[in-house]
């Protein structure tokens, strides 16, 4: 009867072990992919590492993007360009939307490096860079580094973007992953 009525008083103090070995596993599983610069990482794990950081960019970018009002976004002529600038739509009054801070986002090479088809910092990366997010009155992020080619082009109702994420490599030319996307504004 006791250790009844200490079961359905919580959890005993086994399952609390599993649950903390198993939030471990997670944890450290999670920080294998969050890193993203180990030069010894394994074929695989590189590979894996470079998906996951494709998809979360592209993810991230389109959330945002999708979020534009069509007619704030800068450049007029928004082609093949490191920089897009725009408004979200944040809500409506009546029929007129309400529109959010200036935001940006932007490629640029990282310090040290030029874009000139050379590894001028010697990391390993040719060209590399960071995407950087700002909202007005706010402090820069970085959305993610080991970045290259990122551009963003106008389309009919909403913007496209391309780029490529990239991993150094011990042994060999670095990798790289492709991403792009399509998105058309939500409003
Ligand atoms: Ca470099
Ligand atoms: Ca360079």
């Amino acid at each position: 009867m006791k250790g009844r009525s200490r079961r359905e008083g919580g959890f005993t103090l086994l399952e609390l072990a599993i649950s903390l070995m198993l939030l471990g596993i997670v944890s450290w599983a999670a920080s294998l992919i969050a890193s993203s610069s180990n030069a010894l990482m394994s074929d695989d794990l590189r590979e894996l590492t470079l998906d996951a950081a494709a998809e979360r960019i592209t993810n991230r970018l389109a959330e945002e993007l999708r979020a534009a009002s069509a007619d704030t976004v800068l450049p007029v002529v928004l082609d093949e360009s490191r920089e897009v600038r725009f408004q979200k739509v944040t809500g409506f009054s009546g029929v007129e939307p309400q529109l959010g801070p200036a935001t940006m986002i932007r490629f640029e090479p990282m310090a040290g490096e030029e874009m000139n088809g050379r590894d001028d910092d010697g990391d390993g990366l040719t060209d590399e860079g960071r995407i950087v997010y700002r909202i007005d009155g706010s402090d820069p992020e970085v959305l993610s580094e080991n970045v290259r080619g990122v551009s963003f082009t106008a389309t009919v109702n909403g913007i496209s973007f391309r780029g490529e994420v990239s991993l150094p490599s011990s042994d060999g030319p670095s990798s790289r992953r492709a991403f792009s996307r399509r998105i058309s504004f939500r409003n």
